[in-house]
This record gives C-alpha cells, structure tokens and sequence, in this order.
C-alpha cells in the first residue's frame, strides 16, 4: 500500500507540475458535456463507402475542434462501465469484474464530485435500466445530482435496448436548457449496441458488399449515431449552449467482431499486429472548445484515464490533490510535457508512441512482443520495452490497490 500511496503521489506531482501552463484554467467556469458512445471506434471516421462518408457529422465537426488520432480505451470485462470509470475517475479497470459492480461502497474523486466542489451541477443521462452495471448506487457514490435513467424519457424512437440517441440526445438537451449553470452533463449513448441492427426506417447508409453483416450493421449503427450528434451539436445551439460549453466525446469500447477481414476489406489493406491493436483499443477523443478554438488533430497518444485530467486542467481546477492516474492531454506545450507519457492497458501491454509491448498470451516473458509503434516492426533490441513493461505493471498495481482497499483518500495530498 506505501507504494501505491507514493506512485499517486509522484503521478499528482506531476500534474501539479503542468499547473503553470498556459491553458491551466483557460475555459474557467464553462459548462462540461461529455458524450460516451457506445462501441464507437476511430476506424470508421473520414472513411466513405460506396462514395457516402461514414460519419460526415463527425468529419465536419473535427475542422473545429481538437481531435486525438491515438487515442486509446482501456477497458476490460466491465466494458462500459470500465469506460465509465476510466473517463470520470481516472483508474485503471480491475483484472476481473466491474469496479461498479464490486466497489460501488469504496471512495473515489471523480470528476462530478470535483466539478460540484467548485459550484457546478452534475447529472448523467443513459436511457436504460438505473441498475444495470450497478449505475445507480454508483452515481450516487460518484457524486452526481441527478440519474436520468430510462424512466425520465419518453420512448417515442425505439431502438434496440431502448430509446433511439437521436431522441436520447433531443430530451436531454431539453433538460440541460433549463439546468444552473456551470453544469457538468455526462450523456451515455446505447443505440450502436451489438449486434447493431437498427430498424429499417433509421438505415440510411448503403453498406454495399457488407450488407446484411454485422460489419454492415455496426456502419449502419455508427453512421445513425454520427446524424445524432449533429443534431445534437444543431440543438445544443439552438439553445445557446454550444459557445458555453466544452463538448466532447469519446468510445467506450471496440465493436466485439472478432473476424479480421471485414476490417481488412473496408479499409482496403492487411493489418499487421500492432495495426490490429491500435484498431481494437483505437476510439475517438473529440474535444470541442468554444469558438473553435485549437482545433486540430493532435497524434500524441492519450487514453480515457487521461480525461478527467483534461478537463480539469483546462477548467483550471488542481488535480494535484486527486488519486487520479491520468494527465491532461490538452496543454500549451504538448510535446515537451508529454515525454515518457505511457497508455497501459488491463492486460500489461502498453504504448509510449514509440513503442508498442505486447504482453505473452502465455504469460512467458520471452514471448513478449516489442514493435515500434509506427510502423509494426518487431523492435530487434526488446529490451526497449522492459522499462516501460515494469511501470505498465505498477500503474496496474497501484490502481489495484487504492480500489480494493479503498485508499482513495487516504492518498497524501500536497
Ligand atoms: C447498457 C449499456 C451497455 O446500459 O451501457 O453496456 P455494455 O453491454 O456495452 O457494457
């Protein structure tokens, strides 16, 4: 447990290092919504078939807003709830089960309850069951205001498990018009859920050769989900929010095929093994600043653990005395502050942006794979990847610990 105190203490260090940047506090005071789409990965954006884009919302709304090319989730078997989890609290999912499901009782610093400490309302939108994942005493526990689960909406677009996000989205905004500001609003989209078949009258998209798929249906998925979010973004305007607020939004998790070639065909090539990772782990990180500003792509690589510290860093509130694993993402000076900046993942294996390590299956060391992230060659000297390999594991065990042993506040805080 001193370990794991001391490994918190020297990450918060070093968020409390990059305090004096310049963007510390830069969006101070602005409303936070915060978009988690179901399954959602980087692979279909700017990618067209039969000529039509796949996510023409999306695409459209990347030329103003700041958009993280390697960007990574880090979930594992709580899935969504991992997601959640990894975007709120900044920790790293357990080796098995759900945090939500078997910590919901421990303490955590979760970017609700620091957003209401600095005089923000807080609400999650999902339009399903309040139990599932255990959301509701979860929520509770994380501080929110309010859980507007599926009884609070009116399912006038049924969709698979539940109500359409294009009216997901529209209700919701309905209630954020009204809501004291700043608020922070955490929206969890459901529409694009395996095995993604939506009715026929929302199929707009002709999936040409994979039609009747589920690759098909997951682009037919993906692309409802896109015309949602701009209508979203048409409404959030509608109602004044949209230069009041930092937009963003990021996939939970990847799409659950497991067969290589539908990928293969789409994207017109054959995927090595560091491009079948980086496909797998790979989603969207979409930050929308008001008035556009720094907008661009940005290929630094980032994971979910690093959102709630880049929210707050642009919100200018300290993250130095939270148990958090992540850094923010958005700085004035990415290059410099980013160095030695790993993405670690449940299973050891990890990225720097120049290395990717592949832990063994079989757990043998010596079966371990070490590839230079770029381009998916095996590294010829592994041992590039020891060092790295070996703090994988201590953020691992870290979070491990402060979790099951509810150490999140006893962490020394500066
Ligand atoms: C249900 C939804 C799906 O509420 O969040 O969770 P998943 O099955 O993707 O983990």
């Amino acid at each position: 447990a001193a370990e794991a105190k001391q490994w918190f203490e020297t990450r918060a260090a070093q968020r409390k290092a990059l305090e004096t940047d310049a963007l510390f506090g830069k969006y101070k005071g602005k409303n936070v919504i915060l978009l988690q789409l179901e399954a959602f990965q980087s692979f279909v954006i700017h990618q067209r078939i039969n000529g039509a884009e796949v996510t023409p919302n999306i695409n459209k709304l990347l030329g103003s807003s700041v958009y993280f090319s390697n960007f990574y989730h880090q979930t594992a078997q709580g899935r969504t709830s991992d997601a959640d989890l990894a975007a709120n609290v900044s920790l790293q999912p357990l080796p098995t089960g759900s945090v939500f499901i078997r910590y919901a009782q421990h303490d955590y610093d979760s970017m609700p309850q620091t957003l209401k400490d600095h005089g923000y309302t807080a609400n999650v939108f999902h339009a399903y069951d309040g139990g599932f994942w255990n959301r509701n005493m979860m929520y509770d526990r994380l501080g929110y205001d309010t859980f507007f689960s599926k009884n609070a909406y009116r399912i006038d677009e049924p969709i698979g498990w539940s109500l359409g996000d294009k009216s997901f989205f529209k209700q919701t905004v309905d209630r954020m018009k009204d809501e004291k500001q700043p608020f922070y609003s955490f929206l969890i989209s459901l529409s694009s859920h395996h095995p993604y078949q939506l009715p026929k009258s929302a199929q707009t998209l002709d999936a040409g050769s994979f039609k009747n798929t589920i690759f098909g249906d997951y682009l037919e998925a993906v692309h409802y989900v896109d015309a949602a979010i701009g209508s979203l973004i048409d409404e959030l305007k509608a109602a004044g929010l949209w230069d009041q607020s930092i937009f963003m939004f990021y996939g939970d998790h990847d799409n659950s095929i497991r067969e290589w070639e539908p990928f293969e065909t789409f994207l017109g090539h054959p995927l090595n093994e560091t491009e079948r990772f980086r496909l797998l782990k790979g989603i969207p990180f979409v930050v929308h600043l008001p008035h556009d500003e720094r907008a661009g792509s940005y290929e630094q690589v980032g994971g979910q653990l690093d959102i709630t510290p880049t929210v707050l860093h642009l919100l200018g509130i300290s993250g130095a005395d939270k148990t958090m694993i992540g850094t923010p993402l958005i700085t004035a000076q990415p290059d410099t502050q980013q160095h030695q900046k790993r993405i670690v993942f449940r299973n050891g294996a990890f990225t720097d942006g120049a290395v990717l390590y592949l832990p063994a299956e079989d757990g043998l060391p010596q079966h371990s794979k070490c590839y230079a992230f770029t381009t998916g060659l095996a590294v010829t000297d592994p041992s590039v990847c020891t060092a790295g390999a070996a703090a994988a594991r201590l953020e691992l065990e870290a979070s491990d610990i402060v979790i099951e042993h509810n150490l999140v506040k006893s962490i020394h805080k500066p």
